[in-house]
């Protein structure tokens, strides 16, 4: 089996049972004018890390290796949205108001898409999740399940919400997790870091960590 090197050991993982998952890598989240800036945030630290994610996306591509791409999104009658959620934030803006990129967080929203340079390509999954965690009211599973994936690599944003939330999902459904440290950002630098420390702990409690470029040499 290959082998990555990462923390807090080598992550080995069968050919043909890993996918990448790449979290809300969405303009909503990235780029200034969308919620996370709405919520008085400092994007120009996710802005950064899109070239890194891209390259990870490539390695995956040139591997030719299964990719899910999320979008946390709702509906634009927010049906899929509890009042607890749009209630939260006391930001200038809430989910459902319109924003400089469309409504906030809604599915269709020019501020929903993907950051161009990491739009996905024909044959690549995306999922519209309306939680943080990528396997809660989404078809994830099911898909995850009919590929006979067993490994996943994360990247993506924030580190400590959604990208945490989704890996914990899946480390409880069974499935081996690594996450692309340099890949994945938060606005909050001190709760990047202990999130990753979190990951690691006790043996990897849920999961490896590991920088891109390693994870890019192992998968050619
Ligand atoms: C947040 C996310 N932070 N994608 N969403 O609300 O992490």
């Amino acid at each position: 089996m290959p082998t990555i090197a990462a923390q807090p050991y080598e992550y080995s993982f069968p050919t043909g049972k890993l996918a990448l998952i790449v979290i809300d890598m969405q303009r909503d989240f990235v780029e200034e004018g969308g919620f996370g800036s709405a919520l008085g945030n400092d994007v120009s630290l996710l802005t950064a890390i899109v070239p890194t994610v891209r390259r990870l996306l490539d390695g995956f591509r040139a591997a030719r290796l299964p990719i899910i791409h999320t979008r946390e999104g709702h509906r634009p009658d927010l049906t899929d949205c509890p009042p607890s959620k749009i209630a939260r934030g006391r930001g200038k803006l809430s989910i459902g108001d319109k924003g400089p990129m469309g409504r906030i967080l809604i599915d269709g929203e020019p501020g929903n898409d993907l950051v161009p340079d990491l739009a996905a390509l024909p044959g690549e999954t995306v999922i519209v999740k309306p939680g943080k965690g990528a396997f809660y009211a989404t078809r994830l599973g099911h898909i995850l399940e009919t590929q006979g994936i067993s490994h996943l690599v994360f990247a993506g944003v924030t580190t400590e919400v959604c990208v945490q939330t989704t890996m914990r999902e899946a480390n409880d459904r069974g499935y081996e997790c690594l996450l692309a440290e340099d890949a994945t950002e938060s606005y909050f630098p001190e709760f990047k870091a202990a999130t990753l420390a979190m990951i690691r702990a006790q043996g990897g409690i849920v999961g490896w960590t590991a920088p891109t470029d390693t994870i890019v040499r192992a998968l050619r």
